[in-house]
């Protein structure tokens, strides 16, 4: 029993088997569609949601890791049949054995489908399609949908990479306006490893994270980054502590953790969390006098993290006590910055919301953005859902009797819901995005390019190339 499970999990079966990723309704559809049916045509789009402005990223990662190649086995046909015979019950015939049987016979295992795409990092308004999917053998009409599950699972860094672009945007604006611009990049760090769902969560919404910024302490989306996306070193860290680090020398030897901190990181950035005790202590009496020379006397700078509390008021309360103990100057657009070996970084409560809060209260009290970073876990990586940015995926075109005939959705109790029609191409005029549909459609001037054919990934999309069309250009702000 011990050595079939460990069989299973080493065989590059289970989650590996694509006739195992869909939903279990899926599995019964081969039958349901009308008959002489021979293509089923269907794209991705977000209907709208929280932002305007989707980014497109993600969907090399799922191409590359579950549908290049011949990934269609007899084995894993025997598989899914028998998981599928006890899932819908002993003497039911409900999976599609022969379907598949077809496709490892005449395809060799290969998925006979297309998928035309945004390029990744492009940046467009909802209710535009992003990609559209259909089968190339029209004995695999049933094979489109089937893969939606898998497919659709694109929202997710789709709408991570843009809540990041969105959270740059306003990081942005507060910058121009109380000062220096092109700090962003390290403006927002992630730290969200420990608090999504899995590593492939990390890996992937940590690299949609990465379009936008270049801090990070998700390593798993450096390897999402490099492996899928031909990334070098997608993101950057630096040394910093944890409670643990500080606290384990006692509450009495607090200032002791803390010079150690210095004496370890001589030069260069390094982040100390300092509110084990008594933030605003820590902050005027042990760096602010106790520290003081050895702090000034660094080459960098001393990140000093508050983590509880309302981050607001906190983080204007530590901003009064450093610009007291270190001195602030004030900058060419009248705000303070403090002295340049400190900075604080604030990782507690961070999503898109509270670093508005955050800078606008700074701004207020007369305190430049450039004074503070921010770090954020569940608000930047897990706290999304499909509905975020309302992604859906829906069939708008099918072959049947060899004649093309739209398709759609339009439920008088939600016209939110409401589907597009026949081909789809997306176009950018002048500037202005739209999607033709219902006839209209233009594959020569198609944005949307062939990603993927017939088991073979047709354009692999540069990391960089992803990052230069993700841009947020400041003069559009
Ligand atoms: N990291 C900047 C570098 C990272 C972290 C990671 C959860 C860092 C903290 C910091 O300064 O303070 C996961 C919480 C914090």
């Amino acid at each position: 029993e011990d050595q079939l499970q460990e069989e299973r999990r080493s065989r590059a079966l289970g989650n590996n088997n694509i006739i195992l990723l869909t939903d279990s309704y899926k599995v019964s559809h081969h039958v349901q569609y009308p008959p002489n049916t021979t293509k089923i045509y269907s794209y991705f789009e977000s209907r709208g949601g929280k932002h305007r402005e989707c980014c497109f990223f993600g969907l090399q990662y799922f191409i590359k890791r579950y549908l290049v190649g011949e990934v269609v086995t007899q084995e894993k046909i025997n598989e899914a049949e028998e998981v599928y015979r006890m899932h819908f019950g002993p003497g039911t015939n409900v999976f599609n054995k022969a379907g598949w049987q077809y496709i490892l016979e005449k395809h060799k295992g290969i998925l006979p489908v297309r998928i035309k795409a945004l390029p990744e990092g492009t940046c467009l308004p909802y209710k535009n399609a992003m990609f559209t999917m259909e089968n190339t053998d029209p004995k695999c009409f049933w094979l489109t949908n089937f893969l939606e599950t898998l497919l659709v699972q694109v929202w997710y860094p789709m709408t991570v990479a843009t809540n990041s672009r969105e959270q740059k945007k306003v990081i942005l604006q507060y910058l121009k306006e109380t000062g220096d611009p092109s700090l962003v990049d390290f403006k927002l760090h992630d730290f969200g490893f420990r608090g999504v769902s899995s590593v492939e969560t990390a890996g992937i919404g940590g690299a949609a994270h990465l379009t936008q910024f270049l801090g990070t302490d998700t390593v798993a989306s450096l390897v999402v980054a490099r492996d899928y996306y031909g990334a070098g070193c997608a993101g950057f860290s630096i040394p910093a502590s944890e409670h643990s680090t500080m606290t384990s020398w006692a509450k009495d030897n607090e200032i002791d953790a803390y010079k150690n901190m210095l004496e370890q990181y001589p030069e260069g950035l390094v982040a100390c969390v300092s509110d084990s005790y008594d933030l605003y202590n820590a902050a005027s009496k042990l760096w602010g006098e106790q520290l003081k020379a050895q702090v000034m006397g660094r080459k960098g700078t001393l990140v000093i993290r508050p983590d509880s509390g309302d981050p607001p008021t906190v983080d204007l309360k530590l901003l009064e006590l450093l610009g007291e103990a270190f001195g602030f100057k004030v900058n060419e657009k009248g705000y303070k910055v403090l002295d340049d070996h400190v900075r604080i970084i604030q990782g507690d409560g961070i999503d898109y919301e509270m670093i508005v809060k955050i800078l606008s209260h700074l701004k207020e009290n007369g305190w430049s953005a450039d004074n503070i970073a921010f770090g954020s876990g569940g608000g930047l990586l897990q706290k999304h859902n499909r509905d975020t940015q309302k992604c859906a995926f829906k069939c708008s075109m099918a072959v049947i009797d060899d004649k093309e005939v739209p398709v759609f959705k339009d439920p008088i109790t939600d016209p939110g819901k409401k589907s597009k029609k026949g081909y789809l191409t997306v176009h950018n005029v002048e500037g202005k995005w739209e999607t033709r549909c219902d006839g209209n459609h233009d594959f020569e001037t198609d944005v949307l390019q062939t990603v993927f054919e017939n088991g073979k990934l047709i354009l692999d999309q540069s990391w960089e190339d992803i990052r230069k069309r993700a841009e947020v250009n400041l003069d559009d702000l």
